[in-house]
Parts: C-alpha cells; structure tokens; sequence
C-alpha cells in the first residue's frame, strides 16, 4: 500500500513503497543413477547440455554411479526445465532411462 505523506503546506504527496527487486529462485538440476544409461552417454550430456568439461563431467557422472544421485547445474527455473528435457529427450532418442529432476535451492536472505 502506497504511504501518504502530507507537508507544511497540506499538500498531499502519494509515496509508492519501493519495490523490493528479489533475486529469482535457483533450482538444482539433480542427476539420477540407473543401470542401463551408458557412462559415455551421461557424460556426454553433462558436456553439451550442461556444459560441464571433460573432467567435470567424468567427476559428476562417477559421482552419481557411486552415490545414486548428483547436481548437474543450478539455473533459474525456466533454464531448468528446459535443461531437464533436453536431456531426457536426447536420452529417449537413443533408449536410454536416464531421469533428470529439479529442486528449489534454499532461500538465502538479503
Ligand atoms: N550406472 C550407469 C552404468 O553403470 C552409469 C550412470 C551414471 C547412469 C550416472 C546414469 O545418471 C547416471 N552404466
């Protein structure tokens, strides 16, 4: 709600609240094991959707196989959603299950 404030003179003056520019909400980009995806595949994907290098890629990919699950990217939520079916479409086309899916980062204040 916009404050009033009124002066010496009883002039009315409509103050608009500053609007607070937030910053947008970060999703993480979470990469999930399975048995059928091929290694070179995963890597693959993390290098051209992700845009991760060769080393990076290999750490994420093992890092996955290992643990079951890993970030491939943090990225507004649009960016996200789009990341995420690219790389399930790409992986589709060649029959692979690989599954991607997406998470809120915690909120960070000011
Ligand atoms: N576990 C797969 C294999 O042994 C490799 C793999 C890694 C698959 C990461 C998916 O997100 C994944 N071929």
């Amino acid at each position: 709600m916009a404050d009033r404030l009124e002066n010496d003179a009883g002039t009315i003056t409509q103050v608009k609240p500053e609007k607070k520019l937030k910053r947008p909400r970060l999703y993480r980009v979470l990469l999930h094991n399975d048995d059928y995806t091929t290694r070179e595949f995963v890597v693959q994907v993390l290098h051209t959707v992700f845009h991760r290098g060769e080393q990076e890629a290999i750490r994420i990919m093992l890092h996955v196989h290992h643990t079951g699950v890993g970030v491939a990217g943090v990225f507004t939520r649009e960016v996200a959603e789009t990341k995420v079916q690219r790389a399930e479409r790409l992986a589709r086309s060649q029959e692979f299950p690989l599954r991607l899916t997406m998470e809120p980062e915690e909120e960070e204040d000011a």
